[in-house]
């Protein structure tokens, strides 16, 4: 097997991402509506804002102290705030938050609510794939989900699941998935969700590395129109570890499809049903009281090289920065109701679904199907139904949504919202605007919200405060305790306006603790390439009034309607093939997911290239992978662009993938270094 070419170091590359954030501009500024404001927000304006921000930059231990101290539940204080190094040179790259003491999330998320008396008060909004599906459409109140949590507790417990173990979540968006991810909680389970849309390969990999001996899924789910069969996935998952010397011993099965139960296979001594299981639990269970650096979860996300990264987040300082974030960055407020689309298997749903609003003793809406069924109403139909203050989707859906027109936002009320928040890639400005004036009637505020699987929560934020100038397409201002630096190429800070590598200079609460298995690989990933700094891999231009402006990856990450994917991953996919030799992937701009995925492939001598080998590409892909993985175009070339000591020159691909057969040899810069120079007119002339 031939292995994936190697990149060069990454650049810049500010001009090839352009497709991300077209007309975008400083001067184009939208004032935060008074309509939008609620009467008595957290922050009152942007004095506020900007007081509280230059505290939390120069004060950051009392500024974090006042917060922790005044807003969760502690079993045991805090001997130190913080201790955080984040340069090589000086030592281990670490980052501890609430040192010595001792809590638990699940607690804070449900037990104290509970205590206080608002066991009534409720925590989730289940609306069911289906439209019509009355009897799965249901409130779950704080207590309900309490009593819940401690019975699935109760069941892994049993399962033989101790405080440190892993637990691998496969589970549909349903109710019980951040109910299961709050029992790992509790009782000290680190637990490792894999979103249901990742393949059977894939879950495999993930099973492996975190050594889950138990692993919670679901019979199937419907999805809009499609059965996606969980089951039957995780059940390859197994036996693919299994054949790697791996065995996982409990799958805990949720039954959530209408056929009978019986038609779903089940395994005697390995697969218990989670109706039964939970029937039959205990109904009390103690919380385990975790150290502040015990960790919480992992989640694994792609990177620049090899396979996919297991993120490890801790407890004390996720909890607090989780909270902190839903609360300002969305003014949440009490009996709001809160609605992110995000699917748990992201980080998005594990902080702004799971974590961020129980902390805030939130109610919010858990939807298990698509945006565009049964049309493209969908949202806005369960935005009216249970009166949403605050939506958060991404630019994708946005966009996706937009291309129906604005009859299905029209036809539905939207004046309990607020705000509309985005995340997951830079929101073009036209999509902006749709979402400002036809979805929010020129009312709420657009909180753009830009931050990583590594950072744990909200990074920089376009808050709805009052005076608040949004620019459409930037990300905006530093969230609390944030202090974000742009380097030059030579690892200079830039002062005032100008374009860089961003990078985060000081410790906040939620930052990456580790990759599971591999603190070194964490530490070459995010702190070598400037010391002093964690790098986020995002390239970023500052304008003149201090706003950020994303300007996409400046390493081989691409971000395909919103989700991270390797070039590599595929890359590797496509390679394992019989006929395929080399194959390089790249993206180029796509009007919905923003970016698509574009492979350039070499075949093995000999080998032809036909339709039939490009679905079975495809395939592959899928398999590997998921379906978010499929190639949206193949190109069969000769040979791929490399220098001489190997590197495939992936600048070159890009332009190629963008502007296909009518790139021009004198827009592909400096090309002398490539070990044959002829390579190149014979890509184009193959597209
Ligand atoms: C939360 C999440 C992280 C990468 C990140 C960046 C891109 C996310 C963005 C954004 C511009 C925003 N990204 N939000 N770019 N504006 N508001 O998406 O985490 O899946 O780890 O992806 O997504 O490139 O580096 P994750």
């Amino acid at each position: 097997m031939v292995e994936r070419g190697a990149s060069e170091p990454f650049k810049l590359k500010s001009a090839e991402a352009d497709h991300l954030v077209e007309h975008r501009h400083d001067d184009d500024i939208v004032t935060m509506p008074l309509e939008g404001l609620h009467p008595a927000p957290h922050l009152r304006d942007m004095e506020h804002y900007q007081q509280m921000y230059k505290r939390s930059i120069a004060e950051p231990e009392q500024f974090w102290d006042d917060i922790a101290r005044t807003g969760f539940y502690w079993k045991q204080k805090w001997d130190a705030v913080r201790s955080v190094n984040f340069s090589r040179k000086q030592g281990r790259i670490e980052s501890s938050w609430f040192i010595g003491s001792k809590t638990n999330i699940c607690f804070n998320a449900l037990d104290r609510w509970v205590e206080t008396g608002i066991e009534d008060h409720v925590a989730f909004l289940f609306e069911p794939n289906d439209l019509s599906d009355d009897k799965s459409r249901r409130e779950w109140t704080y207590g309900q989900t309490l009593a819940e949590v401690k019975r699935v507790a109760n069941v892994l417990k049993a399962m033989g699941v101790k405080k440190g173990d892993c637990v691998t979540l496969y589970m549909p968006m349903v109710v019980e998935l951040p109910v299961c991810m709050l029992a790992c909680a509790r009782i000290g389970a680190v637990h490792s969700v894999v979103f249901g849309g990742f393949s059977a390969e894939a879950l495999a990999g993930r099973i492996l590395d975190a050594e889950s001996k138990v692993v919670i899924t679901c019979d199937g789910v419907m999805r809009g129109k499609k059965p996606i069969l969980l089951k039957q996935i995780a059940d390859k998952a197994c036996e693919i570890a299994q054949k790697r010397g791996f065995a996982v011993a409990s799958q805990l099965v949720l039954h959530r499809l209408e056929e009978d139960k019986s038609t779903c296979e089940m395994r005697g001594g390995r697969d218990v049903w989670y109706d039964e299981a939970v029937a039959r639990a205990d109904t009390e269970c103690e919380v385990e009281w975790m150290d502040a650096e015990d960790p919480l979860f992992i989640l694994y996300t792609s990177g620049s090289t090899g396979s996919p990264k297991g993120v490890l987040h801790t407890t004390a300082g996720y909890m607090v920065y989780t909270a902190t974030t839903f609360k300002y960055s969305f003014d949440y407020q009490p009996r709001d109701v809160f609605f992110c689309t995000a699917d748990c298997g992201w980080i998005t749903g594990h902080s702004y679904v799971t974590y961020g609003p129980l902390l805030n003793a939130a109610t919010q809406v858990v939807f298990e199907g698509v945006p565009t069924y049964p049309d493209a109403g969908r949202l806005w139909d369960i935005v009216q139904r249970y009166r949403v203050n605050q939506i958060y989707t991404a630019p994708t859906a946005i966009r996706a949504l937009k291309a129906y027109g604005d009859s299905y936002v029209q036809a539905y009320d939207r004046s309990s919202l607020r705000v509309l928040g985005t995340v997951g890639e830079p929101i073009n400005p036209e999509a902006w605007r749709w979402y400002f004036e036809v979805v929010g009637s020129s009312k709420c505020a657009v909180v753009d919200t830009w931050w990583q699987t590594e950072t744990g929560g909200h990074m920089i934020v376009s808050f709805g405060v009052k005076g608040m100038k949004f620019k459409p397409g930037s990300a905006s201002l530093p969230s609390f305790g944030v202090d974000p630096v742009l380097l030059d190429e030579q690892g200079q800070e830039i002062e005032g306006p100008g374009d860089g590598f961003l990078m985060i200079r000081q410790g906040w609460p939620s930052t990456i603790r580790t990759v599971r298995g591999d603190h070194e690989r964490m530490e070459q990933v995010y702190f070598d390439r400037f010391d002093g700094y964690y790098l986020t891999g995002d390239g970023c231009r500052r304008d003149a009034d201090g706003y950020y402006w994303l300007t996409g990856r400046i390493d081989d990450i691409l971000n395909v309607s919103g989700h991270r994917i390797g070039t590599a991953e595929v890359e590797s996919a496509l390679v394992l093939h019989e006929l395929v030799n080399e194959a390089a992937v790249v993206g180029f701009g796509h009007d919905i997911k923003g970016e698509g995925i574009y492979a350039f492939v070499t075949l093995n001598q000999g080998a032809k290239a036909s339709e039939s080998l490009q679905k079975e590409l495809i395939a592959l892909c899928r398999s590997e992978i998921g379906p978010i993985a499929t190639p949206d175009r193949i190109q069969w070339v000769p040979g791929l662009p490399k220098t001489r000591s190997g590197k495939i020159m992936r600048r070159i691909l890009r332009k190629i993938a963008e502007q296909g057969g009518s790139v021009k040899m004198e827009d592909l810069g400096d090309i002398t270094t490539l070990a044959d120079p002829s390579v190149v007119a014979q890509l184009i002339a193959s597209v």
